[in-house]
């Protein structure tokens, strides 16, 4: 069994219950267990190491100030081949070229409102859990 990090973004979690509840859904009903679940805002310090990837880029600093910038729902999720089956279930980064019916194509607004995170390989599901769960 695999476990990957899913976290819900703050533009979503600020537009209320009903779309966290939605959401959670649509992952349960995909096969997944919620092994760890938690409401709360990122410290700043940790966020930029959990995009340490995108450090230089751009848009790093608009994303860091984002994700640190209200609660977001951070979630830990099992199932077997996890990484893989979330990323398809979430849909492409830009929700303009997200599948049809993924998360990003219901829920997102933009390429950086992009409305749920998921663990790109495992080992950033590692390296991510790791840092949110510890
Ligand atoms: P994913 O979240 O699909 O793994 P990444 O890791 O490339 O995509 O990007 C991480 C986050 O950075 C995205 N979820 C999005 O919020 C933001 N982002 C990525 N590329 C851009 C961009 N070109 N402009 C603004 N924000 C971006």
């Amino acid at each position: 069994m695999q476990q990957t990090y899913f976290m819900i973004k703050p533009e979503i979690v600020a537009a209320g219950e009903q779309k966290i509840g939605d959401i959670l859904a649509i992952v349960n009903r995909a096969g997944f267990r919620i092994t760890g679940l938690a409401m709360r805002t990122l410290p700043r310090e940790l966020v930029e190491d959990f995009y340490g990837e995108h450090r230089g880029k751009p848009f790093y600093g608009e994303l860091v100030e984002y994700i640190a910038g209200g609660p977001v729902v951070t979630v830990r999720l099992e199932r077997e081949n996890a990484v893989a089956a979330l990323r398809e279930l979430i849909g492409a980064t830009n929700p303009a070229e997200a599948a049809i019916g993924t998360i990003r194509n219901l829920y997102g607004a933009s390429l950086q409102n992009n409305a749920v995170h998921a663990s790109a390989n495992p080992a950033d599901a590692e390296r991510e859990l790791g840092l949110i769960f510890g």
